[in-house]
């Protein structure tokens, strides 16, 4: 299992994987290699000692009648007595959409709609409810994630373009769900991460830059917009006011680990916080067959994350 997204819901830790698999399909760039088509869902009240219970089969490519191939990061969200899982799902036409399964219970089984959202593009959705009554979905990734096919939520005639080293990165986007969970309620906006002289991350920054695998929480009433550098590796976060941003770079949350991705979710459960990720220990380095880790995540009196050595 990859990519936990990992919620607290009716006092119990849920955890939403993808579910890796050996598909034989050999590795690439455009990750054809992560050729998943289900999801299991697993929940504990003790991440680090306790029983994991692994919930069985809750949604599979042969249930979402618009599907196409690689079912990747999900992450689900609660809104009146509902759960609602956001999906990836590349489309019949090989481009990636995000659709929406629906469930009475935190475990599933999600039942999908029959189209993806209005408008949704590229990979890795992650919800934050932001205890208003207002849902966010951060999303994008490079590379397979195609996100560099798109400028201002459209697809780029050219096909995929990369800015300049000098130019500012490609950013991941943010937009407010609509009341009943299903669409965007506004266009999705850019992620801005600034550097310590308020100047936007550049392309040529891969030490830093976003790349893929967004995750939203919220500590001492900021907002932490933590993501993954993929090519470098790196789990990296930086830190904003509102929702939308702009964020500001802080630092390394963890350090690369065995396998080319890294995939987190942050959360807090009866006072501790944890870090979920993931890594290709087990599977001897195998980069597509990845295994759950958690570990416990500290700040320090400013609020910075303490940051974790990936192979330890
Ligand atoms: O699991 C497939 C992809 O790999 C995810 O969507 C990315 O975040 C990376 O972990």
């Amino acid at each position: 299992m990859a990519d936990p997204a990992v919620h607290v819901f009716n006092d119990r830790l849920y955890i939403y994987p993808s579910h890796d698999w050996e598909s034989g399909i050999p590795e690439n760039d455009n990750g054809d290699h992560f050729n998943m088509k289900d999801y299991h869902v697993f929940s504990t009240d003790d991440p680090m000692k306790g029983e994991i219970v692994d919930h069985g089969l809750v949604l599979t490519t042969e249930d979402i009648p618009w599907a196409g191939r690689q079912l990747w990061d999900c992450d689900v969200a609660e809104k009146d007595g509902k759960y609602y899982m956001y999906f990836p799902l590349k489309d019949q036409n090989d481009i990636f959409r995000i659709g929406v399964a629906i469930s009475d219970r935190p475990e599933g089984p999600f039942i999908p709609q029959p189209d993806p959202m209005r408008g949704s593009y590229s990979i890795d959705p992650a919800v934050l409810n932001d205890g208003d009554g207002n849902y966010y979905m951060y999303f994008g990734g490079l590379w397979g994630g195609q996100l560099q096919r798109y400028r201002d939520n459209k697809a780029l005639e050219s096909g995929a373009t990369f800015p300049a080293d000098n130019e500012p990165s490609i950013p991941a986007r943010v937009a407010r769900l609509s009341a009943d969970m299903l669409q965007f309620a506004e266009e999705p906006k850019a992620i801005v991460i600034l550097d310590e002289n308020g100047q936007p991350l550049t392309a040529g920054d891969n030490e830093r830059r976003f790349f893929e695998a967004s995750w939203m929480h919220k500590y001492n009433g900021k907002y932490y917009f933590s993501y993954s550098t993929g090519d470098t590796h790196r789990l990296c976060y930086a830190v904003g006011d509102n929702p939308y941003g702009p964020f500001t770079y802080q630092g390394v949350i963890l350090t690369p680990v065995v396998g080319w991705t890294t995939h987190h979710s942050i959360v807090e459960y009866r006072s501790k916080w944890y870090l979920f990720h993931h890594d290709s220990v087990p599977s001897g380095g195998r980069t597509w067959l990845r295994s759950l880790k958690v570990c416990e995540l500290e700040y320090d009196a400013d609020g910075k994350i303490v940051t974790i050595e990936g192979l330890d």
